[in-house]
């Protein structure tokens, strides 16, 4: 690493002493509750693809990324991207960051925390006048939850070239096609492509995320290293029956959509509870026409279908396909299914992870490896650069929901792990991408 000298810094406010780590954590606290007030709806946190909500949330983070020396930019799918540059050129790029979007009635640091602890890193050593080997960019992914397109990561597929062009068309809830609304946030759709980062210059992505889960709280443990993330599979599945009065049709003659897919969904929780390791969830329910008097004539639900082994969740999802076919059958009505999104498990890589686990036992907290139930950008992102990601304990292991917390000094940890682990990077003799790519 370098020390710059006072002339070849560029100056600025935030140039300075170190600050603590405290008050570093108390900064990316402030700052995970602000973003929190950038909401499409009034009375919760939801902050979908491409709204205004996200474009306020991106100029603010932004305003955070140029204070902390960095340069700023939009790609073309709408992710922000801030790059710190290196000592020397040329040089290889370490991409940092979590998404900025959010689930409906979201918790503040699902995503957030992970984009905001890189930042504060980075201003960190601004702060210090430090420039390591290689350039840093965090990226805020602009869709990780596919809340408003039901087909999640469109960010990091962008950034891995993995985007299918035919989502373009998918269209959300106001009919506005994704095409669309990537225009309309400023974005181009007919160039994702410039999206797609060369693998050769990259050195890893990695990403501080909440847990979501209760491992750590269990353990007493701040901070884990994550092992792999497991795959998740996303299904539409539409039940179609016959609408009619709801007081003059008997019970015996009716094909109420609602009651298939009732049955189904039991169906889905029975299948989970007799199949280690499975997780699988119908998280939404579209009911038409959706009146008190009417006989439901359709159904569309959400499923959600997740294990760490790849074949065990796809032979789980093709039971499921054909119990749905098999109520609609004895029921008379119809199923259509839709797979929407399927994603691997993914490993995280040896290297990266050894090196938050020094940084972790550095701190004098023993290292526990888990895996991650959650989805993360960084799944995505394996597909082109070595992976690596940091689980940051939250309370009673609650996530997707207002009730998530994290602990100050939990931050603070993470903070300090994370700037252990760039400094570590940097003394790296070659860097993970010219070794095996091992797996934990
Ligand atoms: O759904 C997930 O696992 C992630 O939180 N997007
Ligand atoms: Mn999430
Ligand atoms: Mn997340």
């Amino acid at each position: 690493m370098d020390q710059e000298s006072a002339e070849s810094t560029q100056s600025g406010e935030s140039v300075g002493p170190i600050t603590s780590l405290e008050a570093s954590a108390t900064t990316i606290m402030e700052r995970c509750d602000l973003l929190a007030r950038f909401s499409e709806e009034p009375d919760r946190l939801t902050r979908r693809f491409a709204t205004p909500a996200m474009r306020e949330v991106n100029e603010r983070v932004a305003t955070w990324m140029r204070a902390a020396g960095m340069s700023v930019r939009h790609d073309a799918v709408g992710n922000l991207i801030g790059r710190y540059e290196a000592s020397a050129s040329p040089c290889k790029t370490l991409l940092l960051g979590s998404h900025l979007d959010t689930v409906r009635d979201a918790g503040k640091y699902d995503g957030p925390l992970g984009v905001l602890v890189a930042l504060e890193c980075v201003a960190r050593l601004y702060r210090q006048r430090i420039r390591l080997p290689f350039a840093i960019e965090v990226y805020g992914f602009a869709d990780e939850e596919g809340l408003r397109y039901h087909s999640a990561y469109l960010g990091s597929k962008a950034v891995t070239g993995a985007f299918d062009g035919r989502l373009l068309a998918l269209t959300d809830s106001d009919n506005v096609t994704l095409a669309e609304a990537i225009r309309r946030f400023g974005g181009d759709p007919d160039n994702l492509a410039t999206c797609k980062r060369d693998q050769d210059d990259l050195i890893g992505y990695c990403e501080v995320h909440i847990e979501q889960g209760p491992v750590l709280e269990y353990e007493g443990l701040p901070v884990g290293v994550v092992s792999a993330i497991q795959g998740q599979s996303r299904i539409e599945v539409i039940f179609t029956g016959v609408a009619g009065h709801a007081g003059t049709v008997p019970s015996a003659l009716r094909r109420d959509a609602l009651c298939a897919a009732s049955e189904f969904v039991l169906a889905v929780e029975a299948l989970s509870r007799q199949t280690a390791g499975l997780v699988a969830t119908v998280g939404q329910m579209i009911v038409q026409p959706g009146a008190s008097n009417v006989i439901p004539g359709a159904v569309a639900l959400s499923l959600d279908v997740r294990h760490p082994d790849d074949d065990i969740r796809e032979a789980m999802c093709a039971q499921l396909a054909q119990t749905a076919q098999e109520i609609a059958t004895r029921r008379t009505v119809t199923a259509q299914w839709q797979l929407l999104q399927a994603t691997a498990s993914v490993q995280c890589d040896q290297q990266l992870a050894q090196l938050f686990a020094q940084a972790i036992e550095a701190q004098g907290i023993s290292v526990k490896y888990l895996p991650s139930g959650a989805g993360h950008d960084a799944a995505v992102m394996a597909a082109i650069t070595p992976i690596a990601m940091l689980f940051v304990r939250c309370a009673g292991g609650i996530s997707h929901s207002p009730a998530e917390a994290v602990a100050a000094a939990d931050v603070a940890t993470a903070t300090a792990v994370l700037e252990r682990f760039l400094h570590s990077v940097a003394q790296l003799p070659v860097s993970p991408r010219s070794k095996a790519h091992e797996p934990v």
